[in-house]
Parts: C-alpha cells; structure tokens; sequence
C-alpha cells in the first residue's frame, strides 16, 4: 500500500557493508590457517580462486579509513574459523586471534559497529576428516567451544553476531558440507537434513552462550530469504509458492525462532524418508534458545508453478539450488522484472514484501545482512576520464533502500541494511566478472 508519511530511520540505523573472510581476506593458508571446505569447493570455469581473496588481510586499515569517509556506521565480517582453530579445535593460532582483534579494534576507533559471523561457508576441513563435519554430532561440539572462545575474546568490543551465513544453502550444496565426491543434491538429500539438524542445535547452543555471556549482545542467523510468487493464479501454482517458501526457508525459521519442525515440514521429509534421527531434547534446546533478530540476505524474487509428480515423485533438478521438484515446484522467470545478467530477478518490492513477511512470521527485529546489483563492469572514456556508468547499480540500491524505509515507516523494526558490497570481492560462484561495486 502507499503510505502518506514517512518516518525518519532511527538515529542508531546500522548503515553498513559486508564481507566473508573467504572472499576478501587472501593470505590462504599463512600466518596460521588452516584450511577448510572452501579449498574444495566446486569452481566455475574460469574463474578467480579464493587463494588472495581481494588482500584484506594486508589491506584493512586503508579499507576501513575509506569506509569511515564513505560514513558507514557499520562493517560486516566474518571470521575465518581456521585462522583462530586451524584445526577447528584445539590449539588456537594467535596470529589469527590478533588479526581479528586488530580489525575490531580499527573499526571501533573509526566509530563503525562491527558485526561479526562467526561461520561463513569456510568450514575447518580437519573436522570434515575427522568425522565428517556437520553430519555428526561431535560437530554441535566444536561449534559450542569455537563460539565460546569468541564470546570470550571479543565479546567486549562485538554486540552484533551472527551464527551462521545461509544455513538455507550451506546445506544444498555437498562441497560446502565437504561432501568432495557427492554427485547432486538429490543423492545426498538425507545428510543435508542431518547436517541441518545439527546446525540448528549448534546454533541453540551459540544463542544460549550468547545471551549467558554477553547479555547486551544480540545474536541471529543470516539466511537468504527470498519471495516465491505464483506465476499464475491457478490454486495449485499458489500452493507451490507456499511449499517452496516453506522448504527453502521457513523450515529454517521454525526451527530457529519456535523451536519445531511444522506439521507440513514433517510430513515432506517422512514422505522422502530424510526426517532425521535425534535425542527428542534437542527440540527443547531449540524452543529455550532462541535469536534475538534475524538477518536477510536478499536479492531477488522467483516465480513458481506446480509440478506434478508424473511418476518421479521428489526428484529434483538444479544445482546447487534445485531449481524444480517433482511433485513439488518449478521456478519460472517472471514476466515483468527484468533480470541481472545472472538471471536474479531486480525487485525491490519484493524486499518490502519479504521484511513484512518475516516479521509478521517471528516477530523479531530484521537486519538486512546482504543486498546488493551485480554487473559486468565496462570502462569506458568519457573526457578523456576512465569511467564506469553504474546507473543501474545506484538506481537498484535506491529502490530498495526506499523499501526498507517503508517497512520501517509502517513501523517493523529494522536494525540495519549491509550492502554487498563495499569492496571488489570476489564473487562466491562467478569470480571476478561479477562486480557488487564500481571499481574506477
Ligand atoms: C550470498 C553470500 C555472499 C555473496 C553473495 C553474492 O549468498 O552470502 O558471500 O557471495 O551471496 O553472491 P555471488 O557472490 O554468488 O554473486
């Protein structure tokens, strides 16, 4: 709806940026760290590797004292778990440990807020040895003690954290689970759910740290939400929409923010024989240890269709996401937003809708931990200036920043938006082609 009068955005607004350690920081595997998932991850062709990431690690000062001249209150990072355990427990590797500290410390004395996640898809591959990481138990663990060694150490100086980056995909995506040689998501459907479960636990248990330790800090997951329209008004396309949502990633809310799995979620992992196995306690470590906010990545909307089973009843197609399910949905391109040139569709209302959904869903306060236009950049010669017309890029951001003051006019309580980003990362899939920022 149109609103008559906005409000001011509240003087503490997060105006922020972010980053992974991964696709930033370089220095792979020196001064310390260990390695993790990333090292085997799954690469496109042709594309930048993450081993001198976009030099953060060297480069931190200069980057945090241009941020403080762009006025960003706020600087998202993650901590690569490997540089503080390299062998995600265990002995501690200071360097990493003062390296962290370093940047904190930098951000603080500029007046930016860090905020600080704590596992952002590099994942130690020493626990993935030595019993397969987040398919096993002793990994809930290893999350609990690595959490608490941050709490203890930066906690003075950190107030916003964030448990996990994407859950939602982490668990689609075998290699990111260190599943080097699974073939498809489909063959590996049942440890997802697994590795899923023990996520949420972990997680449980981060929260309940969290607020034991540090009870000023606010902590939350950060998962890519997105809007699944029905691509058409037939009931059944309505009812796909509904499934995926609730599939790709109100499961993971429920989980998170009520403590349950869902009747509808039960019955769709029973029915694909993928409901996993675990102590009925878990459930009430769940419902006591709840976030105190929730983080979006977002970027785009989809639309969907039914798909009828037609005798292959769960089988999916798409990696890593699938991009349909039998007996489930099938995504369609919308037929009035346009696209990036990666196909995600450019749509800011569908941020609105997204704010308003998740609040209406969990009541809690939202940070908007991800958001931003990918392009291919082209320089071109304008006077005689080297240039790069990011129109569409500054036109995207607008649009969606106008959203999220909206939700906050109607008075949904947003913490804070983070860009992606304010440096040129490299991209997760895509390297170095697909650029967040302009660059000249
Ligand atoms: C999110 C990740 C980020 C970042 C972003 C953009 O899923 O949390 O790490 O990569 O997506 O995606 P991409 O880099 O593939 O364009």
């Amino acid at each position: 709806m149109d609103l008559k009068q906005l409000k001011d955005f509240p003087p503490n607004f997060l105006w922020g940026a972010g980053i992974s350690s991964f696709q930033a920081e370089g220095d792979w595997r020196k001064n310390g760290q260990g390695r993790s998932v990333i090292e085997y991850t799954r690469k496109e062709k042709n594309t930048t590797n993450f081993e001198a990431g976009v030099d953060f690690y060297h480069h931190y000062k200069e980057d945090i004292k241009l941020m403080k001249e762009m006025g960003l209150r706020a600087f998202r990072i993650s901590i690569s778990w490997t540089r503080i355990f390299p062998n995600g427990k265990g002995k501690v590797n200071r360097s990493g440990v003062e390296f962290y500290h370093s940047v904190i410390n930098q951000l603080k004395e500029n007046h930016i807020e860090p905020i600080v996640t704590m596992y952002h898809f590099d994942y130690p591959q020493a626990l993935i040895d030595e019993y397969g990481g987040w398919l096993d138990r002793r990994s809930v663990i290893d999350y609990k003690n690595y959490a608490s060694f941050l709490f203890n150490e930066f906690g003075d100086q950190v107030k916003y954290w964030i448990t996990i980056n994407e859950q939602d995909h982490v668990i689609k995506m075998p290699d990111r689970l260190g599943m080097i040689n699974a073939g498809s998501y489909s063959d590996t459907e049942k440890e997802a759910y697994i590795a899923n479960h023990n996520m949420c636990v972990a997680s449980a248990e981060a929260f309940n740290l969290c607020h034991l330790l540090l009870p000023k800090a606010m902590i939350g997951p950060a998962l890519s939400y997105q809007v699944y329209y029905p691509a058409s008004d037939n009931p059944a396309d309505v009812l796909a929409a509904d499934d995926l949502s609730l599939i790709n990633q109100n499961y993971l809310l429920d989980l998170q923010c009520r403590g349950e799995y869902g009747a509808v979620f039960t019955k769709y992992l029973v029915d694909r024989g993928i409901y996993p196995r675990f102590p009925e306690s878990d459930l009430k470590i769940l419902k006591q240890n709840c976030p105190d906010f929730i983080g979006v990545n977002y970027y785009s909307t989809d639309d969907v269709t039914y798909l009828a089973s037609n005798g292959k009843f769960g089988k999916t197609k798409g990696l890593p996401i699938p991009s349909q399910e039998n007996g489930v949905f099938k995504k369609e391109k919308n037929k009035v937003l346009k696209s990036t040139k990666w196909g995600w569709a450019i749509d800011s209302i569908g941020l609105r809708i997204a704010l308003q959904r998740l609040y209406r869903d969990y009541n809690l306060p939202i940070l908007i931990t991800e958001n931003g236009y990918s392009e291919i950049e082209k320089v071109s010669n304008v006077d005689g200036n080297e240039t790069i017309n990011d129109k569409d890029r500054i036109i995207y951001l607008k649009k969606h920043i106008q959203s999220v003051h909206e939700v906050i006019s109607e008075g949904i309580p947003i913490l804070g938006y983070c860009v992606w980003t304010f440096m040129d990362v490299i991209s997760g899939h895509s390297g170095m082609n697909k650029r967040y920022v302009k660059v000249v």
